[in-house]
């Protein structure tokens, strides 16, 4: 019985399906399902303009508003209000993927000192928190967002220096006594910062 109902439904190479006149690609872009065999695309003109229906991106990676961009990071340097280093950290991770910056090499080094000199020119004793400190072991500074060593460094003259002077003084901060140049400071210091995000969350997430 199974073999003949199988046989009574089968139709020939040549019969014309009920569906047939739908198996054509559509021209509303959307792929076509008969009722039997594989769904159709359709072909490429069919396709509505780019602008029409595709969410469009970024050509380029970008910042957020407010932000300053340099190689692969954004930058935002907080000048209204003064915080500690723990408060300050916590500041920069109210915004996604952001941290207290790390600094690893001269350029960046240098473009965030430019960001800093350009807002604070007559500023004399202002400090700019950085995300490092030697909290767990005194004298080996360490990057809060991934916990690896400072490698680089641009300490001002004397720093750190809180084991000579027997002081305790666990983050770094840039000083402007030192045309802003490293030194470590006590954590609980009021101060300024710079929050680092990679650039590439913005462009992806839209934050
Ligand atoms: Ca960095
Ligand atoms: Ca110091």
């Amino acid at each position: 019985m199974a073999k003949q109902k199988s046989k009574s439904n089968k139709r020939t190479k040549n019969e014309a399906s009920p569906d047939s006149q739908s198996v054509s690609p559509g021209r509303t872009g959307r792929a076509v399902y008969p009722s039997s065999g594989s769904p159709v695309c359709p072909s490429a003109p069919d396709y509505p303009a780019a602008t029409d229906v595709w969410p469009v991106l970024p050509t380029s990676p970008s910042c957020p508003s407010g932000w300053d961009h340099h190689d692969e990071s954004c930058y935002f340097l907080h000048w209204h209000d003064k915080y500690d280093w723990i408060e300050s950290t916590a500041f920069c991770s109210t915004h996604p993927h952001a941290y207290l910056a790390d600094v690893t090499d001269n350029s960046e080094n240098a473009f965030i000192k430019g960001l800093i000199v350009n807002r604070f020119a007559n500023e004399r004793d202002a400090h700019v928190w950085l995300g490092a400190t030697d909290e767990i072991t005194e004298g080996v500074f360490v990057w809060n967002v991934n916990n690896q060593k400072v490698n680089y460094t641009d300490w001002g003259p004397g720093e750190p220096n809180s084991i000579p002077l027997n002081i305790r003084e666990d983050c770094l901060v840039y000083w402007a006594h030192y045309s802003w140049k490293w030194a470590d400071l006590d954590c609980h210091q009021k101060c300024y910062f710079v929050c680092e995000m990679p650039m590439y969350y913005d462009s992806i997430i839209g934050k």
